[in-house]
């Protein structure tokens, strides 16, 4: 594999709903999409899953995409791989970036699918046709607002709720959520919300017998959240505090987690991924599949990624609809009536993407290409 050029699209795309975590509120998704291709003009796509802003990490667009422009595209352009596995390797003297980086890996994996001609989900050792999913719901204003989300996506058939929290909706929505719900596969998301002086309002949750509590303490962490573990008995699961697979086999054998919500971007790419799938495989902890907000590229990447061996719980991966008014791929991504996604055969990504809706929505381009 040679990749002659990079495409950098900018594109923005308003949420059907707004959607807030501890971190803040978004109402409009800014998100960048990049295409590579070879000289003969076979392409892949990847989503950039950096935020707004650097609240969720300290990644976002604007960052991604200088980083790409400056750093990442030259490291890659024009030089012979064997194959996409190999592309985060060429990357590797820049440290960190993971998610611009994933945004260039990731359309690798898809060019190089398709021009096998096989769907991405085989081509990445996945094992099954069919993704149990979940729902993330955001902080809302009102408990009512809260319910009335819960019982739309129990009816629609999703298999577990999360729900945000922060200081000031967490115990008692909680309480509250599970007395209206009393046999939901339910969790929460605190985003770093806490320190682990919150360790007794965190035991409290105990009680509500949550199928886990994911990141309540800082997104660098991994020392105190191994502290808070011990004391209580809501397996943790973490998501910022996991940036490779070297990361999860530490948070393992630390004790700092039971369960790893894992995200292609946060890692840098499906290659890493895999690793950490495998570490977490190794060291008997479940994974399930984070949620960016994504675009349809970026979901249909999730759901290739979702089906590899360790995604044995219902991740954030849901359908299209729930986000956007339209989606930039067709099919959209459509959730049975069980909660489950069932993957496409279609080469590459399985998806078709929507040119002209892209172009539509493009506030800004750029075309890198191999100097000389
Ligand atoms: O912490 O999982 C998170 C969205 C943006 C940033 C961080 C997170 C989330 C979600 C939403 O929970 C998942 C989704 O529906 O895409
Ligand atoms: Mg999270």
């Amino acid at each position: 594999m040679k990749i002659d050029s990079i495409e950098l699209r900018e594109i923005r795309l308003p949420l059907v709903h707004f959607f807030e975590t501890s971190f803040g509120r978004t109402t409009q998704r800014r998100i960048m999409l990049v295409r590579a291709c070879e000289a003969d003009g076979a392409e892949g796509w990847g989503e950039c899953t950096a935020g707004e802003g650097p609240f969720y990490s300290e990644e976002w667009i604007d960052g991604a995409w200088s980083v790409i422009e400056q750093f990442l595209a030259p490291m890659v352009l024009g030089r012979e791989v064997e194959s996409a596995a190999q592309v985060c390797a060429l990357m590797k003297r820049v440290r960190g970036h993971r998610m611009a980086k994933a945004a260039i890996e990731t359309a690798c994996w898809d060019l190089e699918a398709k021009r096998l001609g096989v769907p991405l989900w085989r081509h990445l050792g996945g094992v099954r046709r069919e993704i149990p999913c979940g729902v993330s719901i955001g902080i809302q204003e009102r408990i009512e607002d809260l319910f009335a989300k819960v019982e739309e996506e129990l009816a629609a058939g999703y298999q577990r709720i999360k729900i945000k929290i922060k200081p000031g909706w967490d115990v008692e929505t909680v309480a509250r959520l599970r007395e209206r719900f009393p046999d939901i596969r339910l969790m929460v998301d605190a985003n770093s919300a806490y320190t682990l002086a919150d360790a007794p309002l965190l035991r409290a949750l105990d009680q509500h017998r949550l199928m886990m509590i994911e990141q309540p303490l800082a997104y660098d962490d991994m020392f105190d959240h191994a502290r808070l573990q011990a004391q209580i008995e809501t397996p943790i699961c973490l998501d910022e505090s996991i940036r490779s697979s070297e990361d999860a086999r530490k948070a393992i054998e630390l004790g700092a987690c039971r369960i790893i919500n894992l995200k292609l971007g946060r890692v840098g790419g499906h290659a890493e991924a895999k690793k950490v799938e495998q570490a977490c495989r190794e060291g008997n902890v479940p994974v399930w599949c984070g949620g960016m907000l994504e675009s349809g590229i970026g979901r249909a990447h999730n759901i290739a990624m979702a089906t590899l061996e360790g995604f044995t719980l219902p991740g954030d991966v849901s359908a299209s609809e729930r986000y956007w008014e339209e989606d930039i791929i067709d099919p959209p991504v459509e959730v049975t009536s069980c909660g489950t996604i069932v993957v496409r055969d279609d080469p590459g990504i399985g998806y078709e993407i929507k040119r002209s809706r892209i172009e539509r929505l493009t506030v800004r381009r750029a075309i890198l290409r191999a100097e000389g």
